[in-house]
């Protein structure tokens, strides 16, 4: 088994941890009424650095979903980027504010954005996985969804058509136990998502997704799978919804306060500190950092101006699109 490096343990729980204070601090701004919409992606940072740091970063495609915060972090998004497109702000790097918040897309780590039509992005990663195929890469796509969203269409087309023609993608799902207010068992017959891999005839592994460095096994083990030409994997991570889906939510009418506090009990910062290994005095370094860098990316988008109405355009268009 790979041991982990001591800069890699780090980073995945800097990554983890500088995601979850962006996030706790979007909620405070929308109670401010600072901003106007929220979707957290608390409970679900170590399925996501496991991942990201499993991957060839910048080389091969990532198509991923709102709830890919920590995930985008390790990409090198910043704190200063995320503020500025949950303000909307003049500046915001991806889309100059005309995408919904949390619909990420980084150009030059080959991340591309998803329509807010769930799991629609997976057949996005299939067509960018046979270009792959067809001109002979070495690269691999990861993508990734809710639960729910594999009971959607588009899903199972998708990972059919990959699994047919062996396209090098890794359908990732992180398995939140609900969609919305909706739990997993109503949402599909099986147990789980990794088992509707067996019918479509690709790998389907399942990992507990609270456990940072697990993941990051599993994903290791994925990726290779998938870049050795055996064919597309969905790699299912076990996860749970600490927060509302969204700002919009009120969670409170259709679970109990004890099922949360439970899984809290669980909450995977506190399991990666000590599954890390991290010693307590780098554990208040990184959080004083954390903060420093939340306030400054607070501030910063503030403080930022709003849109001209001509750049209200920019980038519907393709040629504004190529010149960026
Ligand atoms: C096709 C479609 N139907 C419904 C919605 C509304 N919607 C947005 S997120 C969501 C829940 C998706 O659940 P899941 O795939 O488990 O992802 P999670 O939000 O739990 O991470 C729904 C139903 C949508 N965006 N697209
Ligand atoms: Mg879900």
């Amino acid at each position: 088994m790979m041991e982990l490096t001591t800069d890699l343990k780090r980073e995945m729980f800097w990554t983890m941890l500088l995601a979850r204070r962006l996030d706790e601090r979007a909620w405070l701004l929308h109670r401010q009424g600072k901003i106007a919409f929220h979707i957290s992606g608390i409970g679900h940072e170590a399925a996501q650095v496991g991942a990201v740091f499993a991957l060839r970063r910048g080389f091969d495609w990532v198509v991923p979903y709102y709830r890919d915060l920590a995930l985008l972090l390790g990409l090198g998004y910043t704190p200063r980027d995320f503020m500025l497109a949950l303000m909307g702000k003049r500046g915001e790097r991806t889309s100059g504010a005309r995408q919904m918040p949390s619909h990420w897309s980084f150009k030059a780590m080959n991340v591309v954005s998803h329509s807010s039509p769930v799991a629609t992005q997976a057949l996005h990663a299939a067509g960018i996985g046979l270009a792959i195929k067809r001109r002979g890469e070495e690269r691999i796509v990861f993508t990734s969804t809710g639960e729910g969203s594999t009971s959607e269409g588009e899903w199972y087309e998708a990972v059919n058509w990959a699994a047919v023609h062996r396209l090098p993608v890794v359908f990732n799902v992180q398995n939140n136990q609900y969609a919305i207010s909706e739990p997993a068992s109503r949402q599909m017959a099986v147990s789980g998502a990794a088992e509707r891999a067996c019918g479509m005839g690709l790998k389907g592994v399942s990992v507990d997704g609270m456990d940072a460095p697990a993941c990051h096994r599993a994903f290791l083990e994925v990726f290779d799978h998938v870049r050795s030409g055996a064919g597309p994997a969905v790699i299912e991570t076990c996860v749970y919804r600490i927060t509302p889906h969204s700002s919009d939510d009120d969670d409170r009418s259709y679970r109990s306060r004890e099922e949360v506090e439970h899984y809290k009990q669980n909450d995977c910062l506190p399991r990666a500190e000590k599954a890390l290994g991290l010693e307590p005095e780098l554990v208040e370094e990184l959080e004083r950092k954390a903060k420093a860098m939340v306030d400054d990316a607070v501030a910063f988008a503030l403080s930022a101006p709003d849109p001209d109405g001509p750049e209200a355009a920019y980038p519907v268009y393709a040629e504004d699109v190529r010149d960026a």
